[in-house]
């Protein structure tokens, strides 16, 4: 999603002086800012309507204010921003609406291909896991038998029951997976209701009657990220005839800039909930609007990386490897066991992209180089014995070895050295910091009076 990485934040601190020559913020302290933050957002296709209200609030906000002797003006500038981009993406995280005593009823509308049965699924299966619910999945879309399968297929993997009737209207599946699910006690039932290409009265009155049958808590307009500005209209529309609750936002995980997407939460003031983010069951995302916000700023996101870490990485071993590393025995088995955990919580550039102020440090290409880089340790670690990776300094000794991993990796000596350089330097580092550790003295005492 390339608004994520439109780094606003980069914007404001190479285009707003630290120091100003006056306490109070002028137009001419923040025009060239604003000026690239609109082509921006322009080039992420956000409304030109939600831009152009964007910017005046914070042209408003900022000009005129009076700054404290030690505050710096970009700070300043990028907290307006940041207060006024939460405006736009709503300033509290919504909770999809569950009842307590009561059948909780979803229905999922949008235009064809946007996601909602793939949607539909994963929210079953949230509510299945996360909620403890018991979920009934309806197939409305019964103009296509493949969409039927489909979710039956996807029912079947989250382990949730599918309702289907053949031979029957929509309304009638409705009512009939109503009472089905209401005399075998479901906790919530989700309609996955059919799509169309663009609006089109038939389907709409069709939707109508499905909402006025099952009175749904929620009614979740399904959005693609690469939709365009029509969308808006579209959404517009659904929104007059069904009174949407909620968006829910698929395929950010795609190159799309997710700006118009991300624009009608701020014109048609419908929360969004949830995010997409890939083909699988799992990828859905609570929609966190201050995290969004940070991403957009590139602020980075400390929290969704420190609950990524949590749930990918084996907290006993990960304690194991830093013992062994104080300790300086931080061998190339270890190095191969902590790369393979990195892995799994993400690319680098994806790691990297959450740290504060990263964005400003470093480049794509950089993040490409460091990446290629770990893939060819990756394929020299894989080559070498167990033994070879505990005992690295048999490598060093043995020529036949250096050339047989090499042969097998594709990679050549002086990439193997390279790699054997880096880990004795990095094994030497870190006993330093296990023996300050042990003598009482904070190692990163340094670091943090930087
Ligand atoms: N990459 C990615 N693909 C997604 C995501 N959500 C859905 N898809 C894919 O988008 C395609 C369409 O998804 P569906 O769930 O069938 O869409 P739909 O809205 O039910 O489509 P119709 O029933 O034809 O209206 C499928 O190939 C999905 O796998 C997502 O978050 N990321
Ligand atoms: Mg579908």
């Amino acid at each position: 999603m390339s608004i994520f990485k439109s780094m606003l934040g980069r914007i404001i601190y190479r285009n707003i002086k630290k120091k100003l020559d006056n306490l109070i913020i002028s137009e001419e302290d923040i025009t060239e800012a604003l000026k690239q933050i609109r082509i921006e957002l322009l080039n992420a296709d956000v409304n030109i309507l939600v831009i152009k209200n964007f910017l005046q609030t914070i042209r408003k906000k900022a000009i005129g204010y009076v700054m404290e002797p030690n505050q710096q003006a970009h700070d300043v500038i990028l907290q307006i921003v940041k207060e006024e981009l939460m405006n736009i993406l709503g300033q509290k995280q919504n909770e999809i609406i569950l009842q307590k005593n009561e059948l909780t009823k979803i229905m999922l509308v949008g235009l064809q291909g946007s996601g909602k049965t793939t949607t539909v699924a994963k929210l079953a299966n949230l509510l299945k896991t996360k909620k403890n619910k018991k979920v009934l999945i309806v197939a409305l879309d019964i103009y296509r038998l493949a969409a039927i399968d489909q979710l039956k297929q996807l029912s079947q993997k989250i382990d949730c029951e599918c309702f289907t009737l053949s031979n029957k209207s929509v309304e009638e599946i409705t009512t009939a997976g109503l009472e089905y699910a209401k005399k075998n006690k479901f906790d919530c039932i989700i309609f996955d209701t059919a799509g169309r290409l663009q609006t089109s009265e038939e389907m709409m009155q069709e939707l109508k009657r499905v909402k006025k049958i099952a009175n749904p808590h929620e009614i979740v307009y399904v959005v693609d990220a690469m939709a365009g500005q029509d969308i808006i209209n579209v959404v517009d529309k659904f929104n007059s005839i069904l009174k949407l609750t909620s968006l829910i936002i698929t395929k950010i995980d795609s190159e799309a800039r997710c700006g118009a997407a991300l624009s009608i939460t701020s014109l048609i003031k419908i929360p969004i909930k949830f995010l997409g983010n890939g083909e699988a069951i799992g990828n859905l995302n609570i929609f966190y609007p201050d995290r969004i916000a940070n991403q957009i700023l590139g602020l980075g996101d400390l929290k969704t990386l420190s609950e990524k870490i949590d749930e990918k990485i084996d907290k006993e071993s990960a304690k194991k490897s830093f013992t062994r590393m104080i300790a300086g025995k931080f061998d190339l088995e270890d190095l191969m066991m902590q790369m393979q955990r990195m892995k799994k919580i993400g690319s680098i550039g994806g790691i990297l992209k959450f740290l504060p102020n990263m964005s400003d440090k470093i480049n794509d290409s950089q993040i490409e180089n460091i990446e290629e880089k770990i893939k060819k340790w990756g394929v020299l670690l894989s080559s070498m014995t167990r033994k070879e990776r505990r005992y690295p300094n048999i490598i060093k000794k043995q020529i036949e070895r250096k050339k047989r991993i090499t042969d097998g990796s594709g990679c050549k000596i002086d990439e193997l050295n390279k790699l054997l350089v880096q880990w004795e330097k990095a094994k030497t580092k870190m006993e330093e910091i296990g023996k300050q550790i042990k003598s009482g003295k904070n190692p990163f005492f340094n670091l943090l009076n930087k």
